[in-house]
């Protein structure tokens, strides 16, 4: 199997690391059956650092027989939730165990902040584990008293094996949201992660295998017209879980309903408003606005692209928006302080580029940056766009990079038409001081996550998932443990008569 030897710049903690990334099943190695292998680059550096195994359908039936063995003989109902639990605890520990690690590669390959890898994606990727390890075997069934001679009660069994399809924006955190669940429910796992960024799940991997049986977690990573599409149509997958784009959102459902009609669960794009009330205070809203749309240089699907501003403070309002905008420190992974890295793929640079092209195209006003930072890897500039009207490109498609669409608002019926008008309903946040004002304006607003005066806040107890076209189900919390179960109902006839 394929392994990557990985090199960290001059000064930083870690000199180097080596790792399997070849395909992950049954918790041993192996390269990809057609022996090919996909280049992983360093965006901040624009780099080739790792060519990982490319998995093709044949390793995908592996992967669905090894999930499918341990859910009949080692997991699902034949290992106590408590233990579960208790090995989602093992595996958190683990994590906090190798922050220092996970981090690096986190870096070096998606290309955020060290520090942030650390402090914020490997410890709440920890938390998630550890939040999940919790609540294994606690999601109990019901017993229904139906009348004098019948009683029933209901089972909340593991569906299965699992198939689950996560991006490159939050590499080992998104890892830990579909793996919590779906472990502490009891499936077994067949695992795609990006091709863009694979390495941190792969060195997670390492770390599976000293605490789970084999073949409980399997991952590995190709293109997703082939590995995706195999997954996503598998007769032997009863449950398909996704995070990324809506185009492929869709694609996912399709091959779900062509297949074997598994259930899905989508967690989409977002184009998501952020409005500021004239009370609210404002260099709050300011701090959290620029954090709320420039945290992992925009690319989180609940970014606050939209910003809402009320015409009386229009002006007062951007000048300190744009003044915490400009202090953002832009740069590589390991350099300190910085807090906006490179986007995380050439392609996603250019689609970012492209939506900047546009929107100088059709006429809106660049009020900051507007073009590419540095010389070396895929970094943009923070840009604030203003003049910006409903109908721009800008306004209505997600850019998923640090670009952020300023537009004003009259009053709160003016503001709730503007903000709703979006295909998309993923998340929100309101700016204000009254708070009658802040919860009725949340009740109007169409997403599935609403903030008061903060942004980007996660929380592992809070579902999470959107409204309209942003996906299906929720993750996190106890509702995305009903996810990964079906319900069974035994009927008990006591001493009914005879039909
Ligand atoms: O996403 P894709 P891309 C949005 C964001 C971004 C755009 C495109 O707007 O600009 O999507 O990004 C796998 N069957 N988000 O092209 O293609 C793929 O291999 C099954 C929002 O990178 O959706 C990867 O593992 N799987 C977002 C995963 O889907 C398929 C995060 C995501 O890639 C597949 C990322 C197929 N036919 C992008 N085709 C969020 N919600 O956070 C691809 N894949």
């Amino acid at each position: 199997a394929p392994t990557a030897s990985l090199t960290f710049p001059e000064g930083h903690s870690l000199k180097n690391i080596d790792l399997s990334v070849g395909v992950f099943i049954n918790n041993e190695w192996s390269a990809g059956e057609g022996g090919k292998t996909i280049e992983v680059r360093a965006p901040a550096y624009d780099k080739v650092i790792a060519n990982v195994a490319e998995a093709t359908e044949n390793d995908v039936d592996r992967a669905v027989d090894a999930a499918e063995k341990a859910f009949e003989t080692v997991w699902g109902e034949h290992t106590p939730g408590s233990e579960r639990g208790r090995l989602l605890m093992k595996l958190a520990d683990l994590f906090e165990e190798h922050a220092e690690t996970l981090a690096s590669i986190e870096a070096l390959d998606n290309g955020k902040a060290f520090g942030i890898a650390k402090n914020f994606d490997v410890m709440a990727a920890a938390g998630c584990l550890r939040f999940y390890g919790g609540l294994a075997g606690k999601n109990d069934g019901k017993t229904i008293e139906v009348n004098e001679s019948k009683f029933a009660f209901t089972r909340h069994e593991p569906i299965g094996v699992v198939g689950q399809i996560i991006p490159w924006n939050f590499p080992i955190l998104m890892f830990a949201w579909k793996l919590g669940p779906a472990l502490a429910a009891g499936c077994t796992i067949v695992m795609k992660v990006s091709e863009i960024t694979p390495l941190s799940a792969f060195y997670a991997c390492q770390l599976i295998a000293k605490v789970f049986p084999p073949g409980v977690v399997n991952v590995l990573t190709g293109y997703g017209n082939v590995v995706g599409a195999a997954i996503s149509s598998h007769m032997r997958i009863m449950k398909v879980a996704f995070t990324g784009s809506t185009l492929v959102g869709r694609q996912i459902m399709k091959a779900a309903a062509n297949s074997n009609l598994k259930p899905v669960t989508l967690e989409l794009g977002g184009k998501s408003p952020n409005i500021v009330f004239e009370d609210a205070d404002l260099d709050q809203a300011a701090s959290w606005g620029a954090f709320g749309l420039f945290f992992n240089a925009g690319q989180c699907c609940c970014a606050g692209s939209r910003i809402f501003i009320q015409e009386s403070i229009y002006d007062k309002f951007l000048e300190k928006l744009t003044n915490k905008i400009k202090s953002i420190k832009v740069g590589g992974p390991f350099e300190a302080d910085a807090f906006q890295g490179p986007l995380t793929s050439k392609l996603q640079y250019d689609r970012v580029s492209a939506h900047i092209q546009a929107g100088k195209d059709e006429g809106a006003t660049v009020h900051l940056g507007g073009g590419r930072h540095g010389t070396e890897g895929y970094f943009i500039e923070p840009t604030i766009f203003t003049d910006v009207e409903p109908s721009m490109k800008i306004a209505k498609e997600e850019i998923f990079g640090p670009v952020i669409v300023v537009q004003k608002f009259k009053d709160e019926k003016d503001l709730i038409a503007k903000a709703n008008d979006t295909m998309y309903g993923l998340a929100s946040a309101i700016f204000s001081r009254d708070i009658s004002r802040a919860i009725s304006v949340a009740k109007e607003i169409k997403a599935g996550t609403v903030w008061v005066n903060c942004y980007n806040t996660l929380e592992n107890g809070v579902p999470f998932g959107g409204f309209k076209m942003s996906g299906i189900g929720r993750e996190l919390s106890s509702e995305a443990i009903l996810n990964y179960t079906a319900v069974k109902a035994v009927h008990i006839n006591l001493n009914g008569p005879n039909p």
